[in-house]
């Protein structure tokens, strides 16, 4: 029948159906990739391209629809790759292009769309445009934010007291041109000038030839740092006010960010960059593009990061409401309202998606209890819109203490043996843990770039695999419910009930609903659901169960009294 009516089409010359997926990513899940703890295939203890197409299908087992790699373009590694030398190219530590064309290929054989990490604020020093600007070419001149600085009492010194992300000033003399640069991070990461047109243009063609690879999309680093406040007509700059609170005159917190940070043009340019995302949608075909951007900016600032009347912009603009706001000792009214923040604030139309954890942030197990490792998945796969989690964290890997000595970051050698653990984000970064082979089975070799958590042969793929009510297997079982059409499409209502319980359910017409509960606090107690929720049965099944539930699988309860184990968590659904 099929091949007939394809046969048909074909002889009237009709189009076919299209077969692209439009709006796949609305309910999709994210994974993010660190790509040098991922998978080590040639044994030098970092990971690389070739080991994450071997494990491609590991994604596969738990559901990832789009995964984002962390940077892997070419860099001297000043802040691990958050420094691009050529947009254009893989770093040899990672593999050729070609690896990364096997990669792509793999993963389509699998329908796991490739997202990139896409730099934007600067490059490398290091980088060819960098040094033609440098060395004063024309076409490059302005490609950077150069300043020769102001005279105080015939001293030279930088054009504004602006101080870097990772201490000391951002400005930074140069020999070669006799001025200053900016760098909103290191030295070695000056920021491209937005303000000058050919940058913009430069940027998008980097877009534009990702996209032509067959890379489904961008994660766009730290966009509220792209622009600086535009220079006054003589050409310079405002110092930014300090925060009194803060005393080290290095620290970055020592001023308030109003002309370094959150421009309004950075709202503007996320614009432009979803036109160059729909201009390819158009140009290659096939399933939607996508943008995601990562941006620490006030939530009416993110709300403008998904477009305007007459703009689209990001689809997914990274809410950090709950990694950025929750900690050990937060109650279940603050779970509520954070994740109220962005549903009730989301413009019509728009997806929401659910951070809990990223390479710069604590991991979940270390941030909110250990104890908590299977709530908090149950509450991030079961809120609506799209999931994002980072490498690990489904199998509840949690932070590895490293010592000063051992200490890689940046963000924290910057700093000093008692400030470094407060900055450093070596304890997340380590080697991802397949099995209880020696290095984790990450790497063949006989060292790793970071150590390896010792709790290695408890939490590992393998193992977790093959106990029923493991991190791992919840985390699967919570992806497969996301496939029903009420969590795909489903109502949200999100409650507390009282300090200590979250409830969240999840309804769609003519379709069984889902309530996950989770109970943050240590004691024992039986919530009446009734009371919190419409349209309940009275009676409900459990559907996904953890460890420390006493009930399992398919058993029923009372939808009015329902009881929980200390910081367990459950999805039941009605029958
Ligand atoms: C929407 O964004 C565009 C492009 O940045 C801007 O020109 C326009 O004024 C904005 N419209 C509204 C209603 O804010
Ligand atoms: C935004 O994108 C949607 C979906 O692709 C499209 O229907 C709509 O026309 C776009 N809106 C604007 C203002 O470009
Ligand atoms: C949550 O656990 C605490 C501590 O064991 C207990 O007092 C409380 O009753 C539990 N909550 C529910 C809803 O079961
Ligand atoms: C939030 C943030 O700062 N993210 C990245 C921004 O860029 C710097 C420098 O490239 C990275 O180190 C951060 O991880
Ligand atoms: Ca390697
Ligand atoms: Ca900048």
């Amino acid at each position: 029948m099929m091949s007939r009516t394809l046969t048909l089409c074909c002889l009237l010359g009709l189009a076919l159906p299209a077969l692209a997926e439009l709006g796949w990513w609305r309910s999709a899940q994210f994974y993010q990739i660190y790509p040098r703890s991922f998978k080590d295939s040639d044994g030098d203890g970092i990971g690389d391209l070739e080991g994450i197409t071997q494990q491609l299908s590991y994604l596969k087992e738990i559901g990832v629809t789009a995964t984002w790699l962390s940077p892997i373009f070419t860099s001297p590694m000043a802040d691990f790759g958050y420094d691009v030398a050529d947009f254009y190219n893989i770093d040899p530590m990672f593999g050729t292009m070609e690896d990364f064309d096997k990669l792509l290929a793999r993963a389509n054989q699998l329908n796991i769309k490739i997202i990139l990490d896409f730099v934007p604020n600067h490059s490398s020093d290091e980088c060819d445009w960098f040094i033609r600007s440098a060395a004063g070419e024309e076409e490059y001149k302005d490609f950077y934010v150069w300043h020769t600085g102001k005279v105080v009492n015939g001293i030279r010194q930088p054009p504004t007291n602006w101080i870097s992300v990772f201490r000391g000033s951002q400005w930074t003399w140069h020999e070669g041109r006799q001025a200053y640069y900016l760098h909103q991070f290191l030295a070695k990461q000056p920021d491209l000038n937005y303000r000058n047109p050919k940058v913009v243009e430069a940027m998008k063609d980097v877009l534009r030839f990702w996209l032509r690879k067959g890379v489904y999309g961008f994660r766009i680093d730290a966009v509220p740092h792209v622009f600086e406040i535009a220079p006054d007509k003589d050409g310079n700059y405002p110092d930014e006010p300090r925060n009194e609170y803060v005393s080290d005159p290095e620290d970055y917190s020592y001023l308030q960010h109003i002309y370094t940070t959150n421009q309004p043009e950075t709202i503007d340019l996320v614009y432009q960059f979803r036109e160059v995302i729909e201009e390819m949608n158009a140009e290659l075909g096939g399933d939607d593009r996508v943008l995601l951007t990562e941006a620490y900016a006030p939530l009416d600032v993110l709300m403008q990061y998904y477009g305007n009347a007459t703009h689209n912009g990001s689809q997914i603009p990274f809410n950090f409401e709950l990694i950025s706001n929750l900690n050990i000792n937060s109650n279940a009214y603050q779970y509520s309202e954070l994740v109220h923040n962005w549903l009730d604030n989301m413009p019509e139309g728009q997806s929401a998606n659910w951070v809990l954890g990223n390479h710069d942030q604590s991991r979940i197990g270390s941030r909110l209890g250990a104890d908590r490792i299977d709530s908090i998945n149950m509450l991030l796969l079961t809120l609506p819109g799209i999931s994002v989690t980072y490498q690990g964290e489904e199998l509840g890997m949690t932070d590895v203490w490293i010592s000063w000595e051992d200490t890689i970051d940046p963000q924290a050698c910057q700093s000093n043996p008692n400030e470094y653990e407060r900055l450093t984000r070596d304890p997340v970064r380590t080697p991802f843990q397949w099995n209880d082979q020696p290095l984790a089975g990450f790497t063949t070799g006989s060292e790793t770039w970071l150590p390896v958590a010792s709790d290695y042969k408890l939490v590992n793929v393998k193992r977790e695999r093959g106990i029923p009510l493991s991190h791992l297997n919840i985390y699967k079982q919570l992806r497969t419910l996301r496939d029903l059409p009420t969590l795909k499409h489903g109502d949200a209502t999100v409650n507390a009930i009282g300090p200590n319980v979250l409830a969240i359910k999840r309804s769609l017409q003519g379709e069984k609903s889902y309530i996950t509960i989770i109970n943050l606090s240590d004691d024992v107690e039986s919530v009446n659901l009734d009371a919190v929720f419409a349209g309940l049965t009275a009676e409900l099944k459990y559907v996904v169960v953890s460890e420390k539930s006493l009930r399992r699988k398919d058993d029923v309860t009372f939808a009015n009294s329902v009881l929980l184990m200390p910081k367990e968590g459950v999805v039941l659904a009605t029958v």
